[in-house]
């Protein structure tokens, strides 16, 4: 949130009103206990033990301009080791491209751009437009991801434009747009298929997602409204349709598509990856662009979703991977990724089951410090161990506080900005962890392209009181790209 992103239209009044409602009654998932077990309750073996929610700091903006700091450390080490590529290997001070082997796009830094403006690190945001109108060309034959080429690099041209109206940026975003419908437009269904090749538009990989066809409608649909072109929504909401026609007779949707026919290719429904994004952005898409048809879709999957999937253990509330057409569960494990959805369902309105997810997770960060990339929700236990420097947890946090202005949610995302700096920082930046239950965790050599446009976004915007930022009226991306919001 994503992932996950965004906004409340709220007044302060409104936050007022609801963080008192928050305060007085505090949510219980249903089924669970009135009575939940403090955290770590039921440690299993080996497990490291539970660490304490962090104090409120002295002062909110000082950790703010320590973020500010870090992320000035972070972006003087990547230009200086790795300038131009698209991701920098912090341990050794190498580097890699992430969507092509030998053709750097300077991932990090169209991720980057709308950070380091709303940051106002003016002269670093220069650094990295100069390099966009120099180098950035999509003209390229091979064969790019759609969906991450979408959210990553549309997604940070959109926004880099949104926050700073650079005419270079939203000409790259129309050039890769282009390049992107492709994938739509040749296919049967609408439904897109998973890759294009910018040059020449041959697409390939009709065995899908519902993440990979569903996660356009914010982008497409602004860039449609920039260039007063509306074949991008269109062909975004099409993708929505034709999918959510061929839910099941429970209103479930199973994760696996296939783009030529529309069959589903498994009967798993989840909300984690590879689906998580497709619910966000039908909810955030109705919301964005007073879009109905949008809203009912969310609408009758979520409350299906709400209807088969929650599955409380110890008083945490979590949701199981179900059977799509008989409701029956057929896993406990949970994706670190599915943390987003605390977020989404708090911004959708649904406060009271938002928060109790959210809680569940933080018991996850209470008993590791950092989360895993998957636990067994029924013991808490790590079934993946290693940790790819992820901002769900922090987006959530982000997006309950914007609903509710509870402070508890700051607060957790104050540990999850301490734990990643005691585990994370390296000499030439932050890293991914390889294992998070030793002591210390073990660190990998990558720092991927979405850290630079989410969770440094969402602590300074946590923690400090941006000046270039709405909190009322706002809007940021599965990938954290500003659209809406900016203050010039
Ligand atoms: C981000 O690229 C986006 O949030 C995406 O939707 C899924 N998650 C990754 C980061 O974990």
């Amino acid at each position: 949130m994503p992932r996950r992103s965004m906004l409340t239209l709220l007044g302060s009044a409104g936050l007022t009103t609801l963080a008192a409602r928050m305060a007085a009654a505090e949510p219980s998932p249903p089924g669970s206990s009135p009575s939940a077990p403090p955290p770590g309750g039921s440690r299993s073996a080996g497990v490291p033990d539970p660490r304490p929610e962090s104090a409120p700091p002295a002062s909110w903006r000082a950790v703010a301009e320590d973020v500010r700091r870090e992320t000035r450390f972070a972006w003087r080490s990547y230009v200086d080791k790795a300038f131009g590529h698209d991701q920098i290997k912090p341990v050794s001070g190498g580097f890699e491209e992430f969507f092509v082997d030998g053709h750097p796009m300077g991932l990090t830094i169209v991720e980057a751009l709308d950070t380091l403006w709303v940051m106002e690190l003016d002269r670093e945001l220069a650094q990295g437009l100069a390099w966009v109108r120099r180098n950035l060309r999509f003209d390229v034959d091979a064969s790019f991801q759609v969906f991450e080429t979408n959210i990553r690099m549309l997604g940070g041209l959109l926004s880099g434009y949104h926050c700073t109206r650079e005419r270079r940026l939203l000409e790259l975003a129309a050039d890769i747009g282009e390049r992107l419908l492709v994938a739509f437009t040749k296919s049967p269904t609408g439904i897109p298929y998973r890759f294009v090749n910018l040059r020449t538009g041959a697409v390939s990989g009709p065995e899908t997602n519902l993440a990979e066809t569903g996660t356009y409608i914010t982008e497409f649909g602004y860039l449609s409204q920039l260039t007063g072109d509306r074949r991008f929504y269109d062909a975004a909401k099409r993708a929505f349709q034709v999918t959510f026609e061929r839910r099941t007779p429970l209103d479930l949707l199973p994760y696996a598509i296939h783009a030529e026919t529309g069959e589903f290719l498994n009967r798993t429904a989840t909300i984690g990856p590879p689906a998580d994004s497709f619910y966000e952005y039908l909810q955030e898409g109705s919301t964005l662009f007073g879009d109905a048809d949008l809203k009912h879709w969310y609408d009758v999957l979520t409350a299906a979703i709400m209807a088969h999937q929650p599955d409380t253990v110890d008083g945490r509330l979590w949701f199981a991977q179900v059977d799509a057409y008989t409701g029956e569960v057929v896993s406990r494990t949970q994706s670190e990724l599915a943390s987003f959805y605390a977020g989404l369902l708090g911004q959708a309105g649904d406060l009271r089951h938002g928060r109790a997810y959210h809680d569940s997770w933080n018991a996850v960060q209470d008993r590791y410090g950092v989360l895993p990339e998957g636990i067994d929700y029924t013991t808490l236990a790590a079934t993946s161990k290693g940790n790819q420097l992820r901002p769900e947890f922090a987006d959530s946090a982000f997006s309950l506080w914007l609903a509710t202005g509870n402070e508890v949610f700051r607060r957790r995302a104050f540990t999850h900005y301490q734990q990643m700096k005691t585990t994370s920082r390296a000499r030439y930046g932050y890293t991914i962890l390889d294992d998070v239950t030793t002591n210390p965790p073990t660190q990998g050599d990558f720092c991927p392209g979405y850290w630079w446009s989410e969770q440094l976004k969402y602590y300074w915007l946590i923690f400090g009181d941006a000046r270039r930022f709405d909190y009322a009226h706002n809007y940021l991306s599965t990938e954290g790209n500003i659209f809406r919001g900016a203050r010039r």
